[in-house]
């Protein structure tokens, strides 16, 4: 038993890396279960994200690692608190690029932002291959 039963992350996942990698078995290590919302192609583009790899094979990726329990579409803004109640989650975990942001989830589950992991991003990435 842990800390949380159920933890849900949102993101997009895009040239998967060891940045998104610890940053889901840290909250994977914090909850019995880890639910993984990965945003579609759609929300990317009202993110201003293009992404190189497209949703279904995001998605194939998160799913098929073994700290997560279960991946759900991540379509808009404001589906957050309905995630966090319909899948009954405890905790809900970002990097803490986004700290502050999400803390209105407080009043359905505890809300945690996790340091980056440095010298890693998607952004370098696609720098990297566009040399
Ligand atoms: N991350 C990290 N270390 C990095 C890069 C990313 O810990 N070097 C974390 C981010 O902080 C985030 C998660 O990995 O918690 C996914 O990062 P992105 O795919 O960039 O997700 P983002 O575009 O921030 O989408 O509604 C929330 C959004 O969907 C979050």
């Amino acid at each position: 038993m842990k800390k949380y039963k159920r933890a849900i992350t949102y993101g997009t996942f895009d040239l998967f890396h060891v940045g998104h990698l610890r940053l889901l078995k840290r909250v994977a290590a914090l909850a019995d279960e880890l639910y993984v919302a990965v945003s579609s192609d759609e929300f990317n583009s009202i993110k201003g994200k293009t992404c190189v790899i497209p949703f279904a094979e995001r998605a194939e990726i998160i799913e098929s690692l073994a700290c997560v329990t279960k991946v759900i579409r991540e379509d808009n803004w404001d589906q957050k608190i309905n995630d966090v109640k319909e899948n009954h989650c405890d905790l809900f975990v970002m990097g803490d690029d986004w700290t502050g942001k999400f803390d209105f989830l407080k009043d359905y589950c505890d809300v945690i932002y996790l340091p980056r992991t440095p010298g890693v991003s998607t952004t370098d990435i696609k720098k990297i291959l566009k040399k």
